[in-house]
């Protein structure tokens, strides 16, 4: 569902922004040849009128060998949303051609570790050297096996494949992280079987599912933080967080259904019952706090996110709805209720831009900071936003839209994150600034003394509030949303009611270029090479069909090349405004299990990795969606 069919309101008098239906009606009646020849006319017309300077630049281009090679153009939005337009349909580009840049960029990278690596965890892409730094199991190789096999890169997974064949996790005397091991190793062989029905991939993984159940070994069931495999013995603070304890589930259903093991569903379900029964109410809409105690499985703080330690806690709840075939409904309850609350306590509009970001916060205020690792929710409430994963007595009609509103504004300033930059490339943590301390701001590059001195604590928290997503919705369905004049010349006009909605669509960014001028602060300013915002452009692209998102994750990719490559691999980035300051030693698995394997799919023809029969896990890795058998309800007592 696109927003454009979501705004029009019923008018008897025609306004001045409805003449363009009035004549699409009065051309619908006019004879065919004619109504062929004034579409061709008006397509062409379309596609050259929205699109921005420098769009096509770099069609069919394959990207150099890094530095040196030009920059992508500065990007100018397009207009995206709600704006009754036709989506730009982006002719003439040949998304194969993308998927195979892509295909030779995972070559590089993992020739690079095969030649300096190999079998050591992770390539060191500047100094050309190997860190063992997920157990020593060659995590590069098994993170990215489905990747492999999804590219038809064949030879490399048969080599890969025999290194897995050496390897015994059991065997192991050294602590390992749970999550970690979970997500990479337990995800990556799981996939990596449901693709090529590799059996020693399965054998492999029910020897490291079992050799990490004593994890579960405390009183409440959730994991501890680490455990050795050979001896059993678990390790790691008492005080655990919420994508530790929760997001394994996935896997471990999973690997049930493969083996028929009951222990491997008991463990998952014992977390998933007790995150949905437990008493929240102390929290903000109930929602599951970031820190917990992990013997007695209660809440440990006050801090609510969606973002780092928490993220994927919450992307489990959904995606254990569509991996079991939408039949744990108190997954799909959770997942309502703690989505629905996050939506209204999270979402908060930034000064100057309107930019929709997702924060933490705690009782008393949101911290505002906005991370790249949150940069998955545009994509889990656009898959969410499904009808065939949501149907309409799940999610209202209009729920659904504010979870697609949402899902597009969040991705929007994902996106921005990068294209802010000098470099193109994603910067991994920024904090936005309240509307007094941007008005300083601005006052203070004008040479201004700021007039209004120090507001109270009071007045800054109640203008905070007023930045409140939901609170500015509610405005603007009211038609009380008044854009404020320096929000740029595209929100004029249209700024209440049934107009632009708050946050989905924001000008050109004439003085966004200067850094100085930005409605943010940085606090981290690396790219590390993760993968949200492009896994969450390719959950838009296959949600929405609209190209646009496409070319945004075209517009990363060719960052990456130009900044990260180096001549053994990929790396991570000191500092998104300067590459003079260098790239880190590191390429972490993830960038070939994630970051490559998204923009793959993104480039690539649906057929290849269909969403209604995968559900990928948070390290992009696919299961099948399956339903249980009468036998396995009764065996692992499943009603
Ligand atoms: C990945 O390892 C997983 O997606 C994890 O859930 C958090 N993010 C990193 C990559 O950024």
């Amino acid at each position: 569902m696109d927003i454009a069919d979501e705004q029009v309101s019923p008018d008897a008098r025609v306004p001045l922004s409805k003449y363009p239906f009035v004549i699409i009606r009065r051309v619908a009646r006019a004879p065919s040849y004619v109504t062929a020849g004034l579409s061709v006319g008006v397509f062409v017309c379309i596609l050259f009128l929205f699109t921005p300077p420098g769009f096509f630049h770099g069609f069919g281009h394959r990207p150099g060998p890094g530095p040196g090679h030009p920059p992508p153009p500065k990007w100018r939005w397009p207009p995206l949303m709600n704006d009754n337009s036709p989506k730009p349909k982006l002719s003439g580009v040949d998304w194969n051609a993308r998927a195979e840049n892509v295909k030779s960029s995972f070559l590089h990278a993992y020739h690079g570790y095969e030649k300096y690596a190999m079998p050591a965890d992770e390539l060191q892409p500047v100094s050309n050297g190997a860190v063992n730094n997920f157990n020593g199991w060659a995590v590069s190789i098994i993170d990215s096996l489905d990747t492999m096999y999804l590219m038809g890169l064949h030879d490399e997974f048969e080599r890969g494949l025999a290194v897995v064949k050496t390897l015994d996790f059991r065997k192991h005397d050294k602590g390992v992280p749970f999550f970690e091991t979970t997500i990479r190793y337990l995800g990556g062989l799981l996939s990596a079987y449901a693709l090529s029905h590799d059996f020693s991939l399965l054998q492999a993984a029910d020897e490291l599912g079992m050799a990490l159940l004593p994890a579960f070994n405390t009183s409440s069931g959730f994991p501890m933080f680490a455990v050795t495999p050979s001896s059993g013995i678990t390790s790691g603070s008492r005080y655990g967080w919420l994508a530790e304890i929760g997001s394994f589930q996935m896997e471990y259903k999973y690997l049930a259904k493969l083996t028929g093991r009951k222990a491997y569903y008991d463990v998952a379900q014992r977390v998933t019952s007790r995150l949905n029964t437990i008493n929240l109410e102390h929290y903000p809409g109930e929602l599951l706090p970031a820190a917990w105690f992990v013997d007695e499985g209660i809440p440990g703080g006050d801090q609510v996110t969606i973002g780092a330690m928490a993220d994927s806690g919450y992307e489990y709840i959904l995606k254990q709805w569509i991996l079991t075939n939408f039949t744990e409904f108190d997954s799909l309850n959770l997942y309502k209720r703690t989505i629905g609350a996050y939506l209204n306590y999270g979402l908060y509009l930034s000064p100057g831009r309107n930019l929709l970001y997702v924060t933490d916060f705690t009782a008393q205020s949101p911290s505002r900071r906005f991370e790249h690792l949150s940069c998955f929710v545009p994509g889990l409430l656009a898959l969410g936003a499904e009808t065939n994963v949501l149907p309409e007595q799940h999610l209202s009609s209009q729920e659904r839209q504010v979870h697609v509103w949402a899902a597009k504004g969040l991705a929007i300033s994902c996106a921005a994150m990068y294209n802010d930059q000098s470099t193109g490339l994603g910067v991994e943590e920024v904090v936005f600034l309240n509307k007094w301390e941007y008005q300083a701001k601005r006052d203070a590059r004008a040479g201004l003394v700021t007039s209004t001195g120090s507001p109270s604590s009071e007045i800054v928290r109640k203008d905070q509030e007023n930045l409140r997503w939901m609170n500015v919705l509610q405005a603007w369905q009211n038609g009380e949303y008044k854009v404020a004049s320096d929000e740029g010349s595209q929100m004029k006009g249209s700024a209440t009611g049934q107009g632009i909605v708050p946050g989905l669509r924001y000008p050109p960014l004439p003085v966004e270029d200067k850094p100085e001028d930005r409605e943010y602060t940085y606090r981290q300013r690396d790219y590390r090479l993760r993968p949200e915002t492009i896994e969450s452009l390719f959950i838009l692209w296959r949600t929405t069909g609209d190209e646009v998102w496409r070319e945004l994750g075209w517009r990363i990719y060719l960052s990456i090349e130009k900044e990260c490559r180096t001549p053994s691999g990929y790396a991570q980035m000191n500092d998104v405004r300067n590459a003079s300051l260098g790239l880190q030693d590191s390429m972490p698995s993830y960038f070939l299990a994630e970051t490559l394997k998204y923009l793959y799919l993104l480039f690539s023809d649906d057929s290849l990795l269909p969403l209604d029969k995968y559900v990928l896990n948070t390290e992009a890795h696919p299961f099948p969606i399956f339903s249980w058998t009468d036998w396995e309800k009764t065996k692992f007592g499943i009603s």
